[in-house]
């Protein structure tokens, strides 16, 4: 039984209002079912942008220096890295990290075979925890690649939290390229994180699913609705899991109470505006030394560079 897992769900079962970290979704199971989230017509962030990286790679590419090293947080199946690389192949080493080891074996393997001449290095673990890069990067110049708007399932302060780390990981002549979604209308918001096929729900449900392998659990699958919905106040897409009815649950050798209608919140998706990342990017030492954004549905990638060095 992995410990910090179980503490986790422990706590966030035991919380007034129960709720578990999304990072926990991402079992191999969970890793393709986002895959899968992403071929679903409603879930636009992927295919927009791709398309607009597709659109920018060249300009990126010209900004980063020869013989760095691409450095991806939530790496996952690096379909997005390889647009940055086949525009800059002056990138000498990549270093991506995932917390999910099938999605990151597969990938790196991949990736490896796809480009010959760069050094691949993949990193096993929690972007959120202390890490440390591989020594044979340690002189070169380090770019940072956070797409996908994972920044956005992080809270703001976890998310300044993390870009502070970033800065500190990578060193004062990093630069970080964030892919961050952009806040729009709330049908189509809410129809990305509930399609009409159900893949969101069964990735949302997995959590379950994982809980009752990974720690003894016997969560019943039919009891919980999926639900997705816009939180204006926070700007952020919510996902949760509705009980259906009262019921006792067993996990992690402990019983948990659920009443009927009662949430168990398992993911924030943080929309922004410019505005918005360039503030969160600033209170984390960062600036903007660039900004794109797509046709809509909108969705933004942004060039951060340290503070001090503008
Ligand atoms: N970058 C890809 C994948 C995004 S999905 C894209 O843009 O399509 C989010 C990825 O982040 C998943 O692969 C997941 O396993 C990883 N992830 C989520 N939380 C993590 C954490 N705390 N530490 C490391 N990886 C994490
Ligand atoms: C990985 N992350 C940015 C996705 C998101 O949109 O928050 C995960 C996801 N959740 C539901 N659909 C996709």
């Amino acid at each position: 039984m992995d410990a910090e897992f179980a503490g986790d769900v422990v706590a966030g079962l035991s919380a007034k209002k129960k709720n578990l970290s999304p990072k926990y979704f991402y079992d191999a199971t969970g890793s393709e079912l986002f895959e899968e989230i992403c071929l679903t017509p409603e879930y636009y962030p992927t295919r927009t942008e791709t398309a607009l990286l597709q659109h920018i790679a060249a300009e990126i590419a010209a900004d980063l220096p020869a013989g760095a090293v691409l450095v991806e947080f939530g790496s996952g199946a690096s379909d997005k890295t390889r647009l940055i690389l086949d525009a800059a192949p002056h990138i000498a080493s990549y270093v991506p990290i995932d917390i999910s080891k099938d999605a990151l074996e597969k990938a790196a393997a991949k990736l490896a075979q796809l480009y010959p001449a760069l050094q691949v290095l993949p990193l096993l673990g929690d972007f959120t925890a202390t890490l440390a890069l591989p020594a044979a990067t340690q002189t070169q110049a380090k770019v940072g690649f956070f797409p996908g708007s994972t920044i956005g399932n992080f809270t703001p302060e976890q998310a300044v939290q993390f870009l502070r780390a970033a800065r500190q990981l990578m060193g004062d002549k990093a630069s970080l390229l964030v892919g961050a979604d952009v806040v729009k209308d709330e049908a189509t918001l809410v129809a990305a994180y509930d399609d009409a096929a159900g893949v969101t729900a069964r990735f949302n449900k997995n959590m379950l699913v994982r809980i009752n392998r990974e720690l003894g659990g016997n969560f019943d699958l039919d009891m919980f609705d999926h639900k997705a919905i816009w939180n204006n106040e926070h700007q952020r897409m919510e996902m949760h899991l509705v009980s259906k009815a009262d019921q006792l649950v067993n996990a992690a050798g402990h019983t948990f109470a659920f009443m009927a209608g009662e949430t168990f919140h398992t993911e924030n998706s943080h929309k922004f505006t410019p505005e918005s990342f360039a503030r969160l990017a600033a209170q984390a030492g960062w600036s903007v030394r660039k900004q794109w954004i797509s046709e809509v549905p909108q969705f933004a990638v942004f060039s951060l560079v340290p503070e001090q060095t503008r």
